[in-house]
């Protein structure tokens, strides 16, 4: 390219979009942002039927379980912070 004035044909400008990972606080098990007794039910839906969801194992013993749906319900009462 010479030196000098160019024309602005000669420049691309290229944009590229950057999505940000989604911040899903822990125990938000239907992904919405917030922290619900829904989000609860589907951890103790996954505690009955023996499944396991890294999302939902809140006290982090490997299991989920119905301790890890009442401590979501909790976080969603306000009454503890995880
Ligand atoms: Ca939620
Ligand atoms: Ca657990």
């Amino acid at each position: 390219m010479p030196p000098g004035p160019q024309p602005v044909s000669n420049f691309a400008i290229h944009i590229k979009t950057v999505t940000p990972p989604s911040i899903t606080p822990r125990g938000d098990m239907n992904h919405d942002g917030i922290i619900t007794p829904a989000d609860a039910v589907i951890a103790l839906t996954i505690a009955a039927s023996g499944g396991e969801n890294c999302d939902a194992d809140i006290d982090g013993d490997g299991k989920v379980t119905s301790l890890d749906g009442l401590m979501i319900l909790q976080v969603a009462a306000d009454n503890i912070v995880i």
